[in-house]
């Protein structure tokens, strides 16, 4: 791609704007950078260093008055923002910031995606990818830029990328050599409509795959499976519920691999030695294995960086047992998918803390979760209403509503005993009263430890 002076038109200016701006600066492009905020809103946007002909803040800028030949799309603004219509419509080439940021990248490329369980996975790729000795970066969805990181990376390197179906709606050359597709479960239907089309932006990951290079895939999950008979790659399927002749899975306690051709089964580690909790993360675990193994790790040294794995932030993060009562926040867990699956993780009586921003979701099925193993639930935010209802139409029993998210705090700890586990996990995005999922997951951590060092009145 010949980048000299070629206009590019950067929409949304968060992290992956920013970043790409960055990038493309460096390659030599004439970048205007475009945000429906102004710039008050728009922290560090001021530093890049673009002039006000090239900078359109808190507007949407005329098409025709920058002409871009090229557009890189934010992964949260939708495709169906007039600027992007129009310029698909004059057949001008869109693409995702992930796109920008690997092309001509010469790394190995690890891809995760998935509806919950990316961000685990993701590091813990990572974590196996650093046992190899060789460059490592570990960003996408995760919270840093993939454009701010896949920067001068020679061949030998690992770039190990979470996904999202956002970022993945735009990909054009992108070669995931390792791509995992960890499961599926309506999420973000209020931007991709349906669960179809939804399959569709996951299944972007392994659109420019070799049949030398890898899909990792959840046998358990029917439309996961199924795409495994339409890829051009190789497959390995996982699963944490049935043997599996070719492939990862349980064989008693242990998680093994497989192989029919070779009647050959080798174990992995036993899930007692695992310090992740809760069968979803034996998915996380497998999917894992299977990429560290495709990049080279021995089955040894495999073992032994999963048994050293202890999560991540914000994903079932134990924040302390206090005066009997152990504290843990799920943040992250933005989807009734997630927090179902946080629920079922524990067989202490749950006080649950839940609410936020619904994204589109139906709650009546995880109310059912719900009434079978929380004793309190503890309702915030803007979908508390609705979830209320749901609860209530389900049978739940004990039901506090609150409105800020300290108040939700104090009537958690104060409605557990000791035994019990205080959860958040919210089953909405935090969007409603947070600027992220970190910011509500360190509230809570915050609030639950100063409540201890120096109890909140009631
Ligand atoms: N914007 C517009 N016009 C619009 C919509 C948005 O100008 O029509 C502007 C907003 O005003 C804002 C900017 O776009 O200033 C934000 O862009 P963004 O939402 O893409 O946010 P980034 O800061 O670039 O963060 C993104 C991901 N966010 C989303 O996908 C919503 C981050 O994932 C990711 O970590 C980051 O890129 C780096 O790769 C977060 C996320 O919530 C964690 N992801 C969703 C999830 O996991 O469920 C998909």
């Amino acid at each position: 791609m010949e980048w000299l002076n070629k206009r590019v038109l950067v929409i949304g200016a968060g992290l992956s704007g920013q970043a790409a701006v960055r990038k493309l600066k460096g390659l030599g492009a004439e970048v205007f950078l475009t945000d429906s905020q102004s710039v008050e809103k728009l922290p560090g946007v001021e530093e890049i260093g673009l002039d006000p002909e090239h900078l359109l803040l808190g507007q949407v800028p005329e098409f025709a008055g920058i002409n871009p030949e090229l557009i890189i799309l934010s992964p949260g603004v939708s495709p169906t923002l007039s600027l992007v219509q129009e310029g698909i419509a004059k057949q001008v080439t869109v693409w995702s910031e992930v796109e920008l940021a690997m092309h001509d990248c010469p790394a190995l490329c690890v891809g995760v995606t998935g509806t919950n369980g990316k961000t685990t996975t993701t590091t813990l790729i990572g974590e196996l990818a650093k046992q190899t000795g060789r460059a490592t970066i570990v960003a996408g969805n995760i919270g840093v830029a993939l454009s701010s990181q896949a920067n001068d990376l020679g061949d030998n390197s690992i770039v190990v990328a979470e996904l999202s179906s956002f970022q993945l709606e735009f990909v054009d050359e992108l070669r995931v050599h390792i791509g995992v597709l960890l499961n599926l479960t309506p999420d973000h239907l209020d931007r991709h409509g349906t669960l179809e089309n939804y399959l569709e932006a996951k299944a972007q990951i392994f659109k420019n795959q070799a049949p030398t290079d890898l899909a990792i895939l959840n046998w358990d999950d029917p439309l996961v499976r199924d795409l495994g008979n339409k890829l051009k790659s190789r497959v390995i399927y996982f699963s944490p519920t049935t043997f599996l002749q070719d492939g990862i899975s349980l064989w008693h306690d242990d998680i093994v691999y497989a192989e029919k051709e070779k009647r050959t089964m080798i174990p992995i580690i036993s899930r007692k030695n695992l310090q992740l909790r809760g069968s979803h993360n034996l998915e996380n675990v497998m999917a894992a294995a299977a990429a560290a193994r495709a990049f080279g790790l021995s089955w040894t040294e495999i073992s032994e960086g999963l048994a050293r794995f202890k999560g991540v932030e914000h994903r079932q993060e134990v924040v302390g047992s206090f005066e009997g009562i152990l504290f843990v926040n799920d943040s992250k867990g933005t989807n009734t998918d997630a927090a179902t699956k946080a629920l079922l993780a524990f067989d202490e009586p749950l006080v649950l803390i839940a609410g936020g921003k619904n994204k589109g979701l139906d709650f009546h099925e995880f109310m059912k979760v719900v009434q079978r193993k929380v004793k309190s639930l503890v309702l915030v935010g803007q979908a508390a209403e609705e979830m209320e209802q749901a609860a209530k139409d389900e049978g739940v029993q004990r039901i506090v509503k609150v409105t800020t998210f300290e108040e939700a705090v104090n009537k958690a700890i104060s409605q557990a005993i000791p035994g019990d586990v205080v959860l958040l996990s919210p089953a909405c995005t935090s969007w409603d009263m947070f600027k992220n999922y970190e910011q509500r997951g360190e509230l809570f951590k915050e609030l639950v430890r100063r409540h201890y060092r120096e109890p909140i009145q009631q």
